[in-house]
């Protein structure tokens, strides 16, 4: 992996040779240089420099990190308490890429975090971290413990007057935790269900006070860019969006991993140089551009630049930039029953479609991937699959789960539709049995 600050500065300190998991190591490195930085400048500056940058969020849905903050009630008549949230809970299908930073750089994050704060004006900060990732926990508490015992967090931080506090909280875990007003309904102690929206967190949060929800690997890009500015920072990216990004491939491909590279990198690169191309023997069949909730896409979007822009002109979504290869010896349809039933466990059963209709998804799936299914099912499916979709829910789970499957009985249709003629999965020999 390389180290260069100036084009890798995600992971300059991830790399075994570099690895900066305590505060002198990552301060020799240029570390917390951004945070000295940020308390010489106006709270409204670092929000513009980051809407101005063009940072937008990482957790998959891209929206404009400035902007977000910008949100925020400032002036006199603005409540006096505000918080700071990270959404440390990665548990999207395919995705471990905040796993990376957490455990490698947890200094980044807290810098990113206390940057953040600042410039929103929240004087105490919360990390939602998934339970499972034990190291990443252990890692972050010392370098809280380190950072407050260099001043760097706690009162009156380098005299500024700004004190902050940072905590950890593991959540008790399901992906649906993830979903920013359910992360805050987990973190009062409440059962974790979505809020409705409008209010947005921004205005009403944790507690009913103003509350930003930011993904991991965006607090980690502030730093860098209050550090070396708009210019540099809008300069990484190879096409319309800013930054670096991490993506990551799984799948049968010969090296899996996460990797740093310019936003717009386009998905050949990224599968052929970084992952070193599909297996002996197998062809890429699809892929799923950012996660288990986009929609697959096929071998002729592989020279498509990962941005936002162009996997959503494509018909898709960046979503966390973890890309999920198909190859032409895998069950498609056991891959989207797969992805089906993990919504489903992990749905928090609050709205109707996503309750009732993931476990009929999975039933359908199951019957058609274990040689029971009819004619009807496809249909069946779409239209159950379809009433899950935008604008039905009460958030995006039930969508993002509708989205393989819609896509999948597009993309794969004569898959589906083998499965159903033969009785049988036809990747399995005719010898084997399927078990549920
Ligand atoms: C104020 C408005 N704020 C949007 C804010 C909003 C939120 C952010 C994005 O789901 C997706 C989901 C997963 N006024 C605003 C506004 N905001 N409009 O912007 O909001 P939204 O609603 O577009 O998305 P979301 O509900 O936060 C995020 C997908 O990401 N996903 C899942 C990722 C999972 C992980 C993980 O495991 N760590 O990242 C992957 O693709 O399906 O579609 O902050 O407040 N008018």
């Amino acid at each position: 992996m390389q180290t260069d600050p100036l084009t890798n500065p995600l992971t300059k300190n991830v790399g075994a040779e570099n690895i900066a998991t305590d505060l002198e190591r990552y301060r020799a490195n240029g570390g917390y240089r951004g945070w000295q930085k940020a308390l010489q400048m106006a709270p409204g500056d670092i929000v513009k420099t980051a809407q101005d940058g063009g940072l937008r969020g990482r957790g998959g849905a891209g929206f404009n990190t400035g902007l977000k903050w910008s949100f925020v009630p400032t002036g006199d008549d603005a409540p006096p308490v505000k918080y700071l949230v990270c959404n440390a809970d990665e548990m999207e299908p395919g995705t471990f890429k905040d796993r990376l930073l957490m455990e490698r750089d947890p200094h980044l994050l807290i810098e990113g975090m206390a940057i953040a704060a600042y410039a929103i004006g929240a004087r105490t900060a919360y990390i939602f971290i998934r339970g499972e990732y034990h190291l990443a926990t252990a890692r972050l508490e010392r370098a809280i413990d380190e950072a407050k015992q260099q001043g760097l967090l706690g009162d009156n931080i380098h005299g500024s007057g700004f004190s902050l506090e940072i905590y950890l909280h593991r959540s008790a875990g399901n992906y649906i935790c993830g979903e920013e007003t359910a992360l805050l309904n987990a973190l009062e102690g409440k059962r974790a269900i979505p809020r409705a929206k409008p209010p947005f967190p921004q205005v009403s949060g944790l507690w009913g006070r103003p509350t930003v929800v930011n993904n991991v690997e965006t607090l980690c890009n502030v730093p860098p860019l209050i550090d070396l500015g708009i210019d540099w920072y809008r300069g990484l990216g190879r096409g319309e969006d800013a930054g670096s990004k991490l993506f990551g491939v799984s799948g049968k491909v010969r090296k899996p991993g996460t990797w740093e590279l310019p936003m717009g990198t386009p998905i050949h690169e990224i599968i052929e140089e970084c992952a070193g191309g599909m297996c002996d023997g197998l062809k890429l069949k699809g892929f799923l551009p950012g996660g288990g909730s986009t929609n697959f896409l096929g071998p002729e979007h592989l020279d498509l630049p990962m941005d936002y822009g162009a996997i959503g002109k494509a018909g898709s979504r960046m979503g966390t930039g973890t890309i999920i290869v198909v190859d032409d010896r895998t069950c498609p349809v056991g891959l989207v029953l797969n992805l089906s039933r993990f919504f489903a466990r992990e749905s928090c059963g609050w709205c109707t479609p996503c309750r009732d209709g993931l476990p009929w998804v999975v039933q359908l799936l199951k019957r058609i991937e274990y040689g029971q299914g009819r004619p009807r099912d496809l249909e069946l499916l779409r239209e159950q699959a379809e009433r899950m979709g935008p604008g039905n829910t009460f958030c995006a789970l039930a969508p993002g789960a509708a989205a393989p499957i819609l896509s999948g009985l597009k993309l794969f249709e004569r898959d589906f539709s083998e499965h159903i003629a033969r009785g049988r999965c036809p990747y399995v020999a005719e010898t084997e049995v399927l078990e549920a």
